[in-house]
């Protein structure tokens, strides 16, 4: 069991000193080679001479120059950009009647775990906000082993068959002749790849929904997508699907914000998860999991085998299990989130696979990669990665290997070694694969019951708020608005129209475009195999029997916190002071954090002569960095901030991405030189804003509970079609 340290209150994990072990700090030593040598000049190579050449001889200079040169791994092919953090797993239900893990049968036990989020198509070094899918990955250091749940914040995926992978990537990276767009699927390579595999439509509701744009990694969701098997003491197997629910609620930016973010700070989500585990704001999620008995696995109206598919909660309810906590951020970048492998492979007794066909390709793929990234099979070794188990194999040699073992023996049976290691029987905790029955012909080909590629997608649009579904059109538009191929569009207008009439029409109009009809064999589009009946790969076209899906719709996420909400303070000098610090107490005390912006850097000085320190300006960042905006009164300070275009601009930003913003009634002169200020006269500006979102003190200072409430909503999406602001 992870043996728990209380240390400045923070829970210190078993890995967490596991890695201490290897961690180096260089505090008062001397600066040294390698070869550990200490070095003298570190500021001049060696010379022939004080102006001649430089000798070879230099081994100080060449071990530092080739040690640099080599400081680039390959990165990684997909999810290349991630950002990650330790924690640990909670578990507060046991699941004794379906799994033997004890990672999922000890209630109370805390098991360390590293935690990696990810971008999908763009390079190390691309924008954070990215319309993408954002990779889960969780590494349990449990006591029988390392097991990773390598998931999504998307509970389903493009294709079927991990043989389709490969040419799905090479879609949607940047076009392999000028590597353009970066980050970016609204291109023709990818849309030209998906108007030919009617399958990835479910996905592609998803990923062009506001999912795809998160608001931090810590208000996401994650899901393990594929249909896995738990097998209890008694060998029995259940299937299980993972979930993790974020406690901070499911939340996104506008797609306009999230364009802007990538430009303002492309490391708006790896910041943002820094700062609030540093700031002791850990993020927490609940696991949840759905089991399905085996004997149901053919109840659905959809195959579980299949990764495009979900099964909704109304059918079978999430069951909330334990607690993820992550509490402490990497000590190397490099070290840690970079060379962190993982892989559905890693698997431990009680926790299995199922047949599903893009499970099964990932199975190996994971493990190659890390051949190609970290070079040697001795990537288990790095200590961001060694399992906290004791580990025994005659597993030998190999580039880099760490491990000095000991002895003769590097085989079994042996003798000589006592038959040292030995193998561990299923009762001692020895790996036993579910002995599913098998009994088919090796075939190449798709189960029938895979080709209803609609109704869940269907299913997914009927069950998204107006604001939402809007915000899937315009997000299709975006795209599809970017593709040149006009054959392109229109293959993909026709696929669309058979998730939805009313989702397909507005895009075709804004094309310029009509909708091809989806007549039979349409569909098809050449993806299915050379020698196939196209008949038997004809789509299924049927309609979900659930109407709507609460749990799919953001609309439904808690809203009860602003905790760690980011919170723009507009001020300049003269400002009020009691309003100022009113407002910012309440705030603070609510969990959330407030920032002063003022036109300049330094410190503004209120009207009582109150010295505020001022760390941000209208220069160094901006409204789409921030949750809410407030601006207090003070005669100067508002007559400041009315005469500066970027606070103006700022508020305008904040409106038309509908954020909460309050003003005190004599800050009113500010919001006047606005664009959406006649907009608040018709509404009424004293309305208490819990329906518009704008928070306008009826007799002085804006107040702050209610506020508190207006950001706690996220978004005031209505303001969407009612006032068009020129931000
Ligand atoms: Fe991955 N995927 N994937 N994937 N995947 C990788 O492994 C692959 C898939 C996911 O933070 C790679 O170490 C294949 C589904 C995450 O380090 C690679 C297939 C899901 C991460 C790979 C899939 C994922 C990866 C690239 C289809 C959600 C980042 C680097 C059969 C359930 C992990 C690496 C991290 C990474 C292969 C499909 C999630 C190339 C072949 C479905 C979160 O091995």
């Amino acid at each position: 069991m992870a043996k728990q340290q209380s240390q400045n209150g923070k829970y210190k994990s078993k890995k967490t000193e596991d890695l201490a072990g290897v961690t180096k700090n260089d505090a008062n030593e001397f600066l040294t080679t390698n070869h550990g040598v200490r070095i003298n000049d570190n500021q001049n190579s060696l010379k022939d001479g004080e102006r001649g050449g430089t000798l070879i001889e230099d081994f100080i200079l060449r071990e530092k120059i080739h040690h640099f040169d080599h400081e680039r791994i390959p990165e990684r092919i997909v999810h290349a950009r991630g950002s990650a953090a330790h924690g640990y797993f909670e578990l507060n239900e046991s699941l004794e009647k379906f799994t033997k893990a004890k990672l999922f049968t000890e209630t109370g036990k805390k098991t360390p775990v590293f935690v990696r989020f990810s971008t999908v198509a763009g390079s190390r070094g691309s924008t954070d906000l990215a319309r993408d899918v954002r990779g889960f990955a969780v590494k349990f250091y449990t006591d029988e082993g390392n097991y990773d749940i390598v998931g999504n914040n998307i509970p389903v995926f493009f294709i079927q068959d991990a043989i389709k992978f490969p040419d799905l990537v090479h879609a949607v990276k940047p076009e392999p002749h000028h590597e353009m767009p970066q980050a970016a699927s609204a291109h023709d390579t990818f849309w030209d790849f998906i108007s030919l595999m009617p399958e990835s439509m479910h996905m592609i509701m998803w990923v062009m929904s506001d999912r795809a744009i998160p608001r931090s990694l810590r208000m996401m969701e994650g899901f393990g997508v594929h249909t896995f098997r738990l097998i209890n003491a008694a060998g029995e197997s259940h299937f299980v699907k993972f979930h993790w629910k974020p406690l901070l609620g499911v939340h996104s930016v506008a797609w306009d914000e999230a364009q802007k973010i990538s430009g303002k700070n492309s490391d708006f989500h790896r910041q943002d998860l820094w700062e609030a585990i540093e700031s002791g704001n850990f993020p927490q999620w609940e696991l949840g999991v759905q089991i399905i008995p085996e004997a149901d696995e053919h109840k659905f109206e959809f195959d579980l085998l299949d990764a495009t598919k979900l099964i909704p909660e109304e059918i079978v309810p999430v069951q909330r299990i334990g607690k993820l906590t992550l509490n402490k951020n990497p000590d190397n970048f490099f070290a840690e989130t970079e060379q962190v492998a993982f892989s559905p492979a890693h698997l431990i007794p009680g926790i299995d696979i199922t047949n599903d066909p893009l499970l099964q390709g990932r199975l190996f793929s994971y493990i190659d990669t890390q051949l190609s990234r970290l070079g040697t099979h001795n990537f288990q070794e790095l200590p961001i990665n060694r399992p906290l188990s004791p580990v025994h194999n005659n597993q030998r040699d190999g580039h880099m290997r760490q491990t000095i073992n000991k002895g003769r023996v590097s085989y079994e049976p042996n003798s000589l070694g006592g038959g040292c290691p030995f193998q561990a029987k299923a009762a001692e905790g020895g790996f036993t694969s579910y002995p599913e029955r098998i009994d088919s012909q090796k075939i190449r080909s798709r189960s029938k019951s895979f080709l209803d590629h609609f109704s869940q997608a269907t299913l997914f649009f009927n069950s998204q708020s107006e604001a939402e579904k809007n915000h899937i059109i315009d997000a299709l538009k975006f795209e599809l608005g970017k593709v040149e191929t006009k054959a392109i569009r229109e293959r993909v207008l026709m696929l669309l129209s058979c998730i939805d009439k009313a989702l397909a029409t507005p895009i075709a109009t804004y094309l310029g475009l009509s909708i091809p009809s989806a007549g039979k064999g349409a569909l098809l589009n050449g993806s299915f195999p050379a020698d196939a009946n196209p008949e038997d790969y004809q789509p299924v076209m049927v309609k979900s029997s659930l109407e709507k899906s609460d749990a799919l719709s953001m609309e439904h996420t808690p809203k009860n916190s602003v905790a760690t909400r980011k919170i723009a303070i507009l001020v300049a000098d003269d400002v009020d002071e009691k309003a100022l610090l009113n407002m910012q107490h309440a705030l603070e005390a609510a969990g959330a954090v407030a920032e002063l912006i003022a036109p300049k850097l330094g410190s503004i000085q209120s009207a009582n002569n109150t010295e505020f320190p001022i760390m941000k300006s209208f220069l160094t960042t901006a409204s789409v960095l921030y949750d809410a905006v407030y601006v207090p009164g003070g005669t100067n300070s508002v007559a400041t901030l009315a005469a500066e275009p970027d606070a103006i601009h700022f508020l305008n930003e904040a409106f038309k991405h509908c954020k909460a913003i309050a003003a005190d009634k004599d800050a009113l002169q500010v919001l006047e030189e606005t664009a959406f200020y006649n907009s608040l006269n018709e509404e009424d500006p004293e309305d208490n804003g819990m329906n518009t979102g704008i928070v306008i003190g009826a007799d002085g200072a804006a107040d702050s509970n209610i506020f508190i409430k207006a950001i706690a909503q996220h978004r005031f999406w209505d303001r969407e079609k009612q006032v068009k602001v020129p931000a």
